[in-house]
């Protein structure tokens, strides 16, 4: 069904009838992860990053109730300027659609549709997963259920930091969604470079996690996702004791202000590039471009 109501942007339609590789990019990064406006020129850096390493880039959001794949050069501004932008996970893409509104789509949204659209690699920045105090409050990221029943493989560098790294790795696990960290056996930690943990398994070039996705094709046993975990190098992440100071704020921050819901990860992210005064936008920056040129490369290798 969705793929009668899914538009391609003329670049991914040409793309997809040549066999050119694609790499699948998320929006709610550009309307409700970045500030304004410097959240307009990443996005286009991102696709520019794509391109210069061989792969057409394929934006995914929602037009006036329309899922696109490979939105144009207006449609991304008009995501990234507006106010009334919709922040839509898996569950919202019907209701959204049927009341025609314009939004952007998560980790979990972009995946599911990219998979309808045969697309294998997808790039972002660091994964939804379980929140701190998700005991009590049972607030863990749709990103994670949706990644446990998408082949897809994932470029990011981890899971963000403001949540319970831990607790959304046992998660991982549970969920069968196999993690490889790009030349580390350690787990990044998306502004930092270690998030504390090991991982079982690694690959160090964009062939070597072609053949771990050819692999998972051919065998046809589980349909997850493989999630391309890359850390940021040592001298490239936030300082891990600002790091920690501005988290611990944020988090007070959320309990007075009562901020619930999809608003949390919003709010986190918006705390931190205003208390760093901009530096985990840079380096929030810097893990989205990376992460964009690895995909592409492993694209190109498939
Ligand atoms: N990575 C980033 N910035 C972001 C996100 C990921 O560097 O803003 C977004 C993704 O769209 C992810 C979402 O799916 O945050 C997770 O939101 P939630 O915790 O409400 O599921
Ligand atoms: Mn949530």
């Amino acid at each position: 069904m969705i793929n009668h109501v899914i538009r391609y942007g003329a670049e991914v339609e040409a793309a997809r009838n040549s066999g050119a590789p694609i790499v699948a990019l998320e929006s709610t990064i550009i309307s409700h992860g970045l500030p304004r406006p410097a959240n307009l020129r990443v996005a286009q850096e991102i696709e520019a990053t794509v391109r210069a390493a061989g792969a057409v880039p394929a934006t995914i959001g929602m037009i006036a109730g329309e899922i696109v794949v490979g939105l144009s050069g207006d449609e991304i501004k008009h995501l990234a300027e507006r106010d009334d932008v919709v922040k839509l996970s898996v569950r919202d893409l019907a209701p959204a659609a049927a009341a025609r509104v314009d939004g952007a789509t998560t980790v979990a949204a972009t995946s599911a549709i990219a998979v309808r659209a045969g697309i294998a690699v997808f790039a972002t920045g660091g994964l939804g997963g379980v929140h701190r105090g998700a005991a009590t409050t049972f607030d863990e990221s749709a990103d994670l259920t949706a990644l446990s029943r998408l082949p897809i493989a994932i470029v990011c560098a981890g899971v963000k930091s403001i949540l319970d790294v831990h607790a959304t790795l046992e998660r991982l696990e549970t969920l069968g969604v196999s993690v490889v960290g790009y030349g580390t056996r350690r787990f990044p930690g998306f502004y930092l470079t270690d998030a504390g943990f090991d991982l079982d398994w690694s690959a160090d070039d964009p062939a070597a996690v072609a053949e771990i996705i050819r692999a998972a094709q051919g065998h046809d046993l589980h349909h997850g996702a493989l999630v391309v975990a890359n850390p940021l190098p040592v001298d490239e992440q936030l300082d891990p004791a600002l790091h920690d100071r501005v988290l611990h704020e944020g988090l007070e921050g959320l309990e007075r202000e009562g901020i619930t819901g999809k608003d949390v990860t919003p709010y986190l992210l918006s705390h931190f590039h205003t208390a760093t005064e901009g530096k985990s936008l840079d380096v929030n920056v810097r893990i989205i471009l990376r992460n964009a040129d690895l995909a592409a490369r492993i694209a190109a290798a498939i």
